[in-house]
């Protein structure tokens, strides 16, 4: 149950110790359950329970422990996260972390070490006994904990409190007039932050000892590992091989517009577009852009910045929009989540607390609470950002009476592609239309072009981002590559999938991926390659079960399909994701799209008018 942490708080599975998006309570909570139940339950006989036995422990006592300890290891990496500079906080959170491994250790050493999920007929058991088996973090000395712990949360905090002086006034007083990361930086695009390298160094060697106790070769197999599949590598690169060749089209398309507007000063000549002029500060997505590269400026276009700005909608009202839209699909109320009196954080203070801004969702494991921490700026972006949270609070939601093992994605991927799935609907510009947010709309085939531009300059963009970030790291922990190539190699991947390149020269004393949110906070990040996959799957399949789409007929395209408001939708949904982890995600995908694989195919169907008009325009060039 070592897996990385994520952009959700209380991955059980998780069991590293450190913060971010995802500190790993879920580590801490598992020890801490068990521990507590060693101590107060009259021990079963350590190692030899029966299967029964077995079952019956971690039904009862250690449910009610782990599930109190997930609530409490949780507050203190909420308590933290919201006020990262207190050191008292600090100090907590690393307590907890430690007590927990403490006892999580003590505990599988008792008892879950080993144990063979082979010998066990029962299929939840087995499953259990799977993820029980792997310590995680846990497995080093309590030494070696507390410098990988500080190591980890130290990079999280560089990243979160990072600041730089405004272009105009580079010789700023730091503590006035600054720009943080996140938000300011990344809205006016700038250059990488650079990093202790040598933290990100500690790091790897401490979690790759940590997952060799575990049995794994190094931290990027115990990762894979949580997407129980042989051939994963494999299955991620036929992905990239089925959509590569739309994604050059668009890098080709995007790169002329470019072109166009930059003249002399852009040179693209060997193919590689320079990573300043995408509209992003990680080059992750180009939808800042989209005004450049619209293929028909004449036709109709979305924008939904100026109509949130003209009907003055607030923070809070774009999480009750989100909101309704679950609820119209019949799905559970989760206002809860974004409640500032229950607890959540969606706008970034201004009392002088230093947070961690990134956005997370957020399960107390408690049935009860749920929050979202968001410095939301009022504009399109972060309402698709809301979105992507309120899914794993749905999720969340949904799971909530599976035993703690099971409160988990039926893989991370999963995870990260409901709030998008809905995002897709949210953002068609019928649906837009019916809120409100897009006003003399006039539909047309170019409008269309249009409107599949924008998404695809976020979808479609992303996909090699998404994937090389880990196959980065995963070279990385293997040792694959050394460390006087991490840079250069960062470099080789950006160039090889992206096709883009550093505008300014860089070296081995930089280190560009540490600029990345999920590479400071160890949060891997494959999860998002296989989201942006399977958000179509899933989106065609609420499609259809919505009476919005017909694959036969070809009357209306897949991404005019709005199934706002779809009880069919929400309760084909609701089925999948209730499921949790408790099967194969293979299983939980065939009940929700009726495939047992991972396929592109419904998201070149989606993509295929504006696939064909790319194929057309570059072929003239
Ligand atoms: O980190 C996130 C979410 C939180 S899980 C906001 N995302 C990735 C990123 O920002 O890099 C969503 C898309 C990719
Ligand atoms: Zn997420």
């Amino acid at each position: 149950m070592l897996r990385s942490r994520s952009c959700r708080k209380f991955d059980l599975k998780k069991k590293t110790t450190k913060s971010t998006i995802t500190r790993s309570t879920n580590f801490t909570c598992l020890l801490q359950i068990l521990l507590i139940v060693t101590l107060v339950v009259a021990s079963p006989a350590k190692s030899a329970l029966s299967q029964d036995e077995l079952k019956n422990f971690l039904a009862t006592e250690y449910e009610k422990s782990a599930s109190a300890m997930c609530t409490k290891a949780n507050e203190a990496e909420w308590n933290y996260e919201t006020d990262i500079n207190n050191k008292e906080k600090q100090d907590i959170l690393l307590n907890v972390t430690l007590e927990s491994a403490a006892l999580a250790k003590k505990y599988w050493q008792d008892y879950f070490k080993d144990l063979n999920p082979d010998d066990y007929q029962d299929e939840q058991l087995k499953r259990q006994v799977k993820n029980l088996r792997i310590l995680g973090n846990a497995a080093l000395n309590e030494e070696k904990l507390t410098k990988l712990t500080k190591a980890t949360n130290n990079m999280t905090n560089i990243y979160s409190t990072a600041k730089i002086c405004p272009f105009s006034n580079q010789k700023c007083d730091l503590s006035k007039e600054s720009l943080s990361l996140e938000p300011e930086i990344e809205e006016i695009l700038a250059k990488s932050t650079n990093y202790d390298e040598s933290l990100y160094q500690t790091y790897v060697e401490l979690s790759n000892e940590a997952t060799v106790a575990n049995k794994f070769n190094d931290k990027g197999e115990l990762w894979r590992d949580s997407y129980e599949s042989p051939t994963f590598i494999q299955d991620i690169d036929d992905l990239w091989t089925q959509v590569e060749p739309f994604y050059a089209e668009l890098h080709k398309y995007v790169g002329r517009k470019l072109k166009e507007r930059f003249g002399s000063k852009l040179d693209i000549s060997d193919g590689l577009i320079p990573a300043n002029v995408l509209g992003n500060m990680w080059t992750q997505e180009w939808n800042n852009i989209a005004e450049l590269v619209r293929p028909f400026p004449q036709a109709s276009k979305v924008d939904v910045d100026a109509a949130l700005k003209q009907q003055k909608y607030s923070v809070l009202d774009m999480f009750k929009t989100s909101d309704e839209f679950y609820k119209s699909m019949g799905l559970i109320p989760m206002d809860v989540c974004y409640n500032t009196s229950a607890g959540a954080m969606i706008e970034k203070p201004t009392d002088g607390r230093e947070v961690l801004c990134h956005a997370s969702a957020w399960d107390f494991c408690d049935g009860h609470n749920y929050r979202i921490k968001m410095c939301t700026n009022i504009n399109f972006e972060d309402f698709i950002v809301i979105h992507h949270e309120m899914g794993h609070i749905q999720y969340f939601m949904q799971y909530a009476k599976q035993l703690v093992i099971f409160r988990d994605g039926a893989n991370p991927g999963f995870h990260e592609a409901i709030g998008d799935t809905i995002a897709l609907s949210v953002s068609t510009p019928k649906h837009l239309q019916k809120i409100n947010l897009v006003k003399n709309y006039t539909d047309s085939t170019e409008a269309a072009i249009n409107a599949l531009m924008d998404t695809a300059l976020q979808k479609v963009a992303f996909l090699p981002f998404g994937l090389l970030i880990d196959k980065w790291r995963w070279d990385v922990f293997s040792g694959r590559v050394t460390q006087d190539q991490w840079n250069s190699h960062w470099w080789e991947y950006r160039k090889k999938y992206q096709k883009v390149k550093p505008p300014v020269e860089r070296s081995e004393n930089d280190f560009d991926p540490g600029a990345k949110f999920h590479v400071a906070g160890d949060s891997q990040y494959i999860a998002y390659f296989v989201a942006h996959i399977l958000q179509f799957q899933f989106y065609k399949s609420l499609c259809v079960a919505a009476g919005e789409y017909s694959p036969d007929s070809k009357e209306v395209p897949l991404h005019k399909c709005d199934f706002y408001e779809s009880k069919a939708a929400g309760d084909l949904l609701s089925k999948g994701l209730a499921l949790g982890s408790s099967k194969h995600w293979s299983d939980a995908l065939e009940l929700m799209t009726g495939s047992r694989k991972l396929d592109a195919t419904p998201l070149l169907e989606y993509f295929n008018p504006l696939y064909t008009y790319l194929k057309e325009q570059n072929s003239k060039y």
